[in-house]
């Protein structure tokens, strides 16, 4: 499709408003904001990487791309999240301390509020502390940390440990996501489960908390 590609272009240019018409385009056209989602924006977001990986693109041009994303994510976000799905359970969800990435979360967040999960979302470089005093607070039934960092991901064994050291381990069933990590790491720092993307979140938090 022409319009598909021409907002990978947009969001590679970081164009928010082209972003932002396309997005709607799209949604005249009858596309579901799922397909919207994840054949537009989130496959953008993908040659973006590709590209900061490589050095082509820097930091402030990414950040004009995630600025787009999350203007076109704000349309699909009342759609996403008004599905009168009953009453699933709570997650608390952020990502982790020394790590500021959180487009990933924030998709992952809309996904589970549309299956019906409440959602309590910390925001960023989220310390130990903070997620102790949020599960104390709210008392959900799953955890969420996101990391998209090699260097960060490490950050959620410290969190975990702690929750076992405190004798709440079992309180919470905990969900970790994010580009760098697998399954492996998931088992390694002591998680519930990895989830690949927001849909294997959602389904995930369905069968565990059952
Ligand atoms: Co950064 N960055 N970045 N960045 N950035 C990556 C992650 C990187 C892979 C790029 C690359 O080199 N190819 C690389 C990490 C390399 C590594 O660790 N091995 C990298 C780097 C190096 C950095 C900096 C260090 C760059 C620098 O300063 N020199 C710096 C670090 C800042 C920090 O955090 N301290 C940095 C900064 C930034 C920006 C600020 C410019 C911007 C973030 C803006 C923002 O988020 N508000 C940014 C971006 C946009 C990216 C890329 C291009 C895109 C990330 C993204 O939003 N993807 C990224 C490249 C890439 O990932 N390929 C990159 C779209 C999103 C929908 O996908 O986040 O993977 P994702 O989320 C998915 C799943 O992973 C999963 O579900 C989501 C939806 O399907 N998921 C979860 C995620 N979290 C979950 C939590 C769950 C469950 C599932 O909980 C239950």
């Amino acid at each position: 499709e022409d319009l598909v590609a021409q907002m990978k272009d947009d969001l590679y240019d970081g164009m928010k408003e082209e972003i932002e018409e396309g997005t709607r385009l799209l949604l005249d056209r009858g596309w579901t904001p799922y397909d919207v989602l994840t054949k537009s924006l989130v496959a953008g977001m993908q040659i973006v990487g590709e590209d900061f990986r490589d050095g082509i693109l820097f930091v402030p041009e990414v950040l004009l791309s995630a600025n787009a994303m999350k203007a076109g994510m704000a349309i699909l976000r009342p759609l996403l999240v008004e599905t009168g799905a009953p009453k699933q359970g709570k997650m608390v969800i952020g990502t982790v301390k020394g790590d500021i990435h959180d487009i990933g979360k924030n998709l992952v967040g809309m996904m589970m509020e549309g299956a019906g999960f409440e959602v309590v979302d910390l925001g960023i470089n989220i310390d130990v502390d903070k997620y102790l005093a949020a599960i104390e607070e709210h008392q959900p039934e799953l955890l969420g940390m996101s990391a998209l960092l090699t260097t960060t991901m490490p950050y959620m064994k410290v969190v975990i440990d702690t929750l076992v050291q405190k004798g709440i381990r079992e309180k919470v069933i905990v969900l970790v996501g994010g580009a760098p990590l697998n399954e492996d790491f998931a088992n390694q720092v002591g998680a519930d489960a990895y989830c690949r993307d927001a849909a294997v979140t959602v389904e995930t938090a369905r069968s565990l908390i059952e």
